[in-house]
């Protein structure tokens, strides 16, 4: 789905700021009809969980409904008039006055709805748009909802950041011609010096195309025309993780001397590849630093803010960190976008966290329900996450920054019916997108030997607690089991092996001359052994410190107002962690 643009033949109205706001009175409560009877505003973007103080509304588990007026501007009599959600978490049902236009599950991805019928030129229309925040067995991420003995919904859930629920990312309108350009695929390749851009335009109508491409001085450098072709670029810059490049792929529908529809789609020109234990973006070989991340910062919960965007890659950057994950669902947009435009790397995940009933028996090894069954993850929870991969690649697909799909995060891997539940959603992820690896991170129960899936996969995602849910307090014992754990995945699989979490809970201010878990010190020297570890295997490929910043969590004993294995606490402040960070990074610049 393209993202809504301003060109010479789009226009765009952003809905941020306050909408009226009311919790919903019973689940599944539609249609919407009537204004919202409600002194309560809300703010878009922003979760709602945080923003009041009745904490019925922070746990309420249900629809919340937000509602505003919207005047359609009075140019776009001949246009087509569109709403987009840039984001409803976890599904949004949207009226236009009382008529539902627009129905969408899945909390991280777009979606729109052609509201043309509904509307008119110059005139006002009622928007209310319902979110409803229910997590089941059928949703990505799973969860289940049960009842207090005093009656309450409460909902549970197998991951562990808090969930944030509500409009978190921008509403807009806007408008489209009626024969309009409705999808670009830009395929790049590297041949020595030369660019070669494979594109693919999608026409709501059969229509007259062409393309143009400009590079980042506005001048043309190639040109073609029809729905598809590949066009070459001499002398190409190509893309490069800390030296961006963008191209623009202008697209337009044209009839004779009148062009219809405008396009401008931005795209870089880079290759990426494994071969052996490399993992090779333009040929060469690349080294990950970084982190995996969470879109949390306070008040706003999820909801996306360009200063904090801005503030995390000025840290990130300063850290000399070149790449992050999108831990654990598809970022905003604006985040890809940046990444883009700044030669930053991206791991791009779906909200696949939590598919692992196994971790309710924890380390201990308690009986669980089975992860995969008819009545726990089932055929209907694969289509719903295949149609979350097909989302996010439709989304993402163009970004140069995006190197890797990850489709899951700390699945169950060991259970019977793992291979039954991955093989085709791998399959159609490679259909889908025949030119990037792909992954899923192994949790602590995922061991060389049980492991049932990670032969499907590019390269092997390691998520690992020695020194914190394993070994706590010793980590000599921590980076001998390390050592140990890669070694027998390089002898198992001979691929590349990206350590895509390991850290420690760690609170600012405590400290110890001793190796003493929760102080600055200990988080310190838990990271130098990891990376002792790191560094005499040939195998790694990267590494990501879980997690880049403190974030907010369910409650749980083992939570201090959140997970504080940051290396910034929630309002981005350094530990000492950073530093040290810092100064490794900086030396591996990004390359090993
Ligand atoms: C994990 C999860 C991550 C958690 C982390 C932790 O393995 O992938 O979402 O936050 O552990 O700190 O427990």
């Amino acid at each position: 789905m393209l993202k809504p643009l301003s060109t010479a033949t789009r226009e765009l109205v952003n809905l941020d700021g306050l909408w009226d706001f009311a919790v919903g009175t019973a689940a599944g409560e539609h249609p919407w009809t009537g204004p919202l009877d409600t002194r309560l505003e809300a703010a878009v973007p922003a979760s709602y969980n945080d923003l009041f103080t009745d904490s019925a509304i922070r746990d309420h588990v249900g629809w919340v409904w937000y509602q505003r007026l919207v005047r359609v501007p009075r140019g776009w009599s001949d246009e087509r008039v569109m709403l987009r959600l840039d984001a409803a978490t976890h599904e949004g049902r949207v009226y236009v006055d009382d008529t539902l236009v627009a129905e969408h599950v899945g909390g991280y991805t777009p979606f729109e709805a052609n509201i043309t019928e509904h509307v008119a030129a110059g005139q006002e229309f009622r928007l209310t748009i319902g979110v409803n925040n229910e997590l089941t067995n059928l949703t990505i991420p799973p969860g289940t909802i049960t009842i207090t003995e005093d009656g309450r919904r409460q909902q549970k859930y197998h991951h562990d950041f808090y969930n944030y629920a509500g409009l978190a990312r921008s509403v807009w309108l806007h408008s489209v011609p009626r024969v309009h350009i409705e999808d670009i695929t830009v395929v790049p390749g590297l041949d020595s010096t030369t660019g070669t851009v494979e594109y693919e335009i999608g026409t709501s109508a059969p229509a007259a195309v062409r393309v143009r491409v400009l590079d980042a001085a506005g001048t043309e450098v190639a040109a073609g025309e029809g729905a598809s072709g590949t066009l070459s670029i001499e002398d190409v810059t190509p893309w490069r993780p800390g030296a961006a490049y963008l191209y623009d792929l202008v697209a337009e529908i044209v009839d004779g001397e009148a062009v219809r529809d405008t396009y401008h789609q931005a795209f870089g020109v880079r290759t990426v590849e494994v071969r052996g234990t490399k993992f090779l973006i333009n040929g060469e070989p690349f080294y990950f630093t970084g982190f995996g991340k969470h879109e949390d910062t306070p008040v706003r919960g999820k909801g996306h803010d360009d200063a904090y965007l801005v503030h995390d890659f000025q840290l990130m950057e300063w850290l000399g960190a070149n790449s992050f994950r999108t831990t654990h669902y598809p970022y905003a947009e604006e985040v890809l976008d940046f990444a883009d435009r700044h030669g930053i790397v991206a791991i791009d995940e779906t909200a696949a966290v939590g598919l692992n009933l196994a971790v309710q028996g924890g380390l201990t090894g308690r009986p669980h329900p089975p992860t995969y069954s008819d009545d726990t993850l089932n055929d209907d929870t694969r289509a719903a996450h295949a149609q979350a991969i097909r989302e996010l690649i439709g989304r993402d697909k163009n970004h140069p920054s995006v190197v890797m799909w990850c489709v899951a995060n700390e699945p169950s891997t060991h259970e019977d019916g793992a291979r039954d539940y991955f093989e085709p959603l791998v399959e159609l992820t490679r259909k889908l997108d025949p030119t990037r690896p792909v992954c899923s991170t192994a949790s602590l129960l995922t061991t060389h030997e049980n492991d049932r899936i990670a032969d499907l996969f590019d390269v092997v995602c390691l998520n690992r607690y020695y020194g914190w849910y394993i070994a706590n307090g010793d980590l000599v014992t921590a980076e001998a089991l390390m050592d140990s754990e890669l070694r027998a995945w390089v002898e198992k699989l001979g691929k590349p092996i990206l350590m895509t979490e390991y850290g420690a809970d760690t609170l600012p201010g405590l400290h110890s001359v001793w190796d003493q878990p929760w102080t600055e010190e200990y988080q310190v020297a838990h990271l130098a052994a990891h990376h002792r570890a790191f560094d005499r295997c040939d195998a790694v490929v990267g590494e990501h410190v879980w997690n880049f910043a403190d974030f907010q969590t369910s409650p749980g004993i083992h939570r201090v107002d959140g997970n504080r294995k940051g290396v910034f606490t929630r309002d981005r402040r350094p530990k000492a962690a950073a530093h040290a960070l810092r100064a490794r990074w900086i030396s591996l610049s990004g390359h090993k």
